[in-house]
């Protein structure tokens, strides 16, 4: 097992405890981006867990703010605080609220949730790093549900137009939303020829595949003039096959099989973890 694939493990199996405590939760959108976290987190961006605020951080931005689960666990393994704290989810004095909160929790950079702000902030302050002449990179994840909303593509002008290369925009295309498929609800048709169509440099790849998520990454690396935009092809409930099937993975609350399966899913993924002897 590759390092990133044992960080993707260890995130994957803190979501399904804190879920598991909490008793309900976004399981399914966030299980969907923690291979390209495992990515971002443990390897391509410069990051400080002892100084999440230092100047030249590069910035991760989680437009689809209700998978804040998948990166309070990413943040807690990377050591920007206690692993114990994950157990707070949702508590009406947490530090760890069910969507980000930047003046709340250690590492979140900015407070998401509102679909659609959150794409717009990120471009906003790739700008401000561009003007200013900056190294600082910058980092998102956009729903694919989330790309019904029109300032999604609002935003991707404003990327497109000013050249924003300092800013990767990942689309979750796990082809759900909230209540059901994307087709069957607004249709994204070939998102790859929509945003190259923006002006992109775009790349589709598989999103539970560590390797070819940080190749594309160095590779957008090279792009100097345009913006760049990552797609991937991802599944929601990646990684646990019981919830990969489940038709309505989006906010569960668990009970009976599903807690049963959910459960189950923290064995495995232990295991998984003593196998490789952590
Ligand atoms: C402006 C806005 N409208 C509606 C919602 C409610 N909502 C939360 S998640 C969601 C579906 C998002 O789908 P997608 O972006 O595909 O997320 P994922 O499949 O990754 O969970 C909706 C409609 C919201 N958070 N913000
Ligand atoms: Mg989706």
């Amino acid at each position: 097992m590759s390092d990133l694939k044992k960080l993707s493990t260890k995130i994957r199996l803190e979501v399904c405890k804190m879920l598991k405590h909490r008793g309900f939760g976004h399981l399914g959108g966030s299980l969907s981006i923690i291979e390209t976290l495992s990515v971002l987190y443990g390897d391509v961006m410069k990051i400080n867990p002892q100084n999440p605020n230092w100047e030249e951080r590069d910035w991760f931005i989680l437009s689809k703010g209700h998978a804040g689960p998948a990166l309070y666990a990413t943040l807690a393994v990377k050591g920007y605080f206690p692993l114990e704290m994950l157990n707070t989810l949702n508590n009406n004095d947490t530090r760890i609220p069910s969507h980000p909160d930047r003046l709340k929790t250690p590492g979140v950079d900015v407070t998401t949730g509102s679909l659609g702000q959150g794409i717009s902030l990120a471009v906003g302050i790739a700008k401000s790093f561009q003007i200013s002449q900056k190294p600082n990179r910058v980092y998102t994840i956009v729903g694919d549900g989330e790309c019904n909303e029109g300032q999604v593509w609002e935003a991707f002008q404003f990327a497109a137009h000013h050249k924003l290369s300092n800013l990767i925009i990942f689309i979750d295309e796990n082809h759900k939303q909230l209540d059901g498929p994307t087709k069957d609800i607004i249709n994204s048709f070939d998102m790859k020829e929509k945003v190259e169509a923006f002006g992109f440099a775009v790349k589709r790849i598989s999103g539970n595949d560590e390797l070819a998520i940080k190749n594309a990454v160095l590779e957008m690396f090279e792009v100097k003039d345009k913006a760049c935009c990552i797609i991937l092809d991802t599944i929601k409930g990646q990684g646990i096959k019981y919830y990969e099937m489940l038709s309505d993975n989006h906010h569960i609350r668990f009970s009976g099989e599903s807690e049963f399966q959910l459960d189950l899913a923290i064995e495995k993924l232990k295991e998984e973890l003593e196998r490789e002897g952590r």
